[in-house]
């Protein structure tokens, strides 16, 4: 099998539908496949922000359904089902109802207002797509990859069950479960420096930042090399060498998104590529076509 990565789409559709037929993929029966039968892998995060995600969820589920690609869940379609799933024993839902998840929430709402079966049925599929995947030569996540967390998902993780979404969304409780669906959907934070903080977008004060876990081990000099909001006080610094953060172990390539890098696409690090490059804040829809050639990104700007 031939396969085409795709990175984070929050329903811009119009954009993924050029991103396909650049690829070569047609509309067939309605349903995009290859005519030489490559397949697609999506990193997850189909829903929220953009303008089109009914459109971008009837794509994406017909090409799963029908064989022509495969998908992992992203954080949004996590925080949906969360979000929409009532907690029987303590009321309310899963996922808070506060503004701020409301928020992140509120296109997918708006555009599903009129089909609440429509709607129903989607959630039902997001319970179906996998945390995780591991293809003969790479592997798929939506943000990453740690064996640690994959063993206990291969032994534990039984599907979307009441049990596993309460762990799953209780940071004082939920134990593995919590901490393996936190930092395979949501990537790893690390504490700072001691005195170091910065105010995240919202304007929170944060003592911890995320990490570049994908950043190859020779490109770790400076602070700002893996963290992704560096405080500008300590960018410039050398890590010092007792300080280590997690990093990619393996060879086998990961495929993953999530992390709205800007700029254009480039391939850093041929063990860890992240696909996700802002198509919801400007910026591009990406591809990865792997071939004998190796493996290309393909980049398309939002329409
Ligand atoms: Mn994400």
């Amino acid at each position: 099998m031939k396969y085409d990565l795709i990175g984070d789409i929050h329903g811009h559709a119009d954009t993924l539908e050029i991103l396909l037929s650049r690829l070569g993929y047609r509309r067939r029966f309605g349903v995009y496949s290859h005519p030489e039968g490559r397949h697609v892998v999506f990193v997850g995060d189909f829903i929220d922000r953009g303008p089109k995600i009914r459109e971008t969820l009837h794509l994406v589920r017909d090409m799963v359904e029908s064989g022509n690609a495969s998908a992992v869940m992203g954080n949004h379609e996590f925080n949906a089902i969360s979000f929409h799933t009532p907690h029987i024993e303590k009321g309310g839902f899963f996922r808070q109802h506060t503004i701020k998840e409301i928020k992140q929430h509120i296109e997918t709402l708006d555009q599903f207002a009129h089909y609440d079966h429509e709607f129903q049925d989607f959630l039902d599929w997001f319970q179906t797509l996998p945390l995780f995947l591991e293809f003969e030569q790479f592997r798929v996540i939506h943000a990453c990859w740690d064996n640690e967390h994959i063993n206990f998902l291969k032994q534990d993780y039984d599907g979307i069950t009441p049990g596993f979404l309460s762990l799953a969304n209780d940071k004082i409780n939920g134990g593995a479960t919590y901490w393996a669906v936190e930092e395979s959907l949501k990537g790893k934070e690390h504490r700072l420096p001691e005195g170091v903080i910065f105010h995240d977008k919202d304007g929170n004060e944060r003592t911890e930042a995320r990490v570049k876990w994908w950043a190859a081990p020779e490109a770790r000099k400076k602070y700002k090399d893996v963290l992704m909001e560096c405080p500008k006080k300590i960018a410039e610094d050398d890590i010092p060498p007792n300080r280590q953060y997690y990093s990619y172990p393996d060879t086998k390539p990961v495929f993953f998104g999530h992390y709205w890098l800007k700029g254009d696409p480039k391939i850093e690090n041929p063990s860890a590529i992240c696909l996700d490059y802002s198509v919801a804040k400007g910026g591009q829809l990406v591809a990865c076509r792997i071939s004998e050639k190796g493996f290309e990104l393909i980049a398309q700007h939002v329409v």
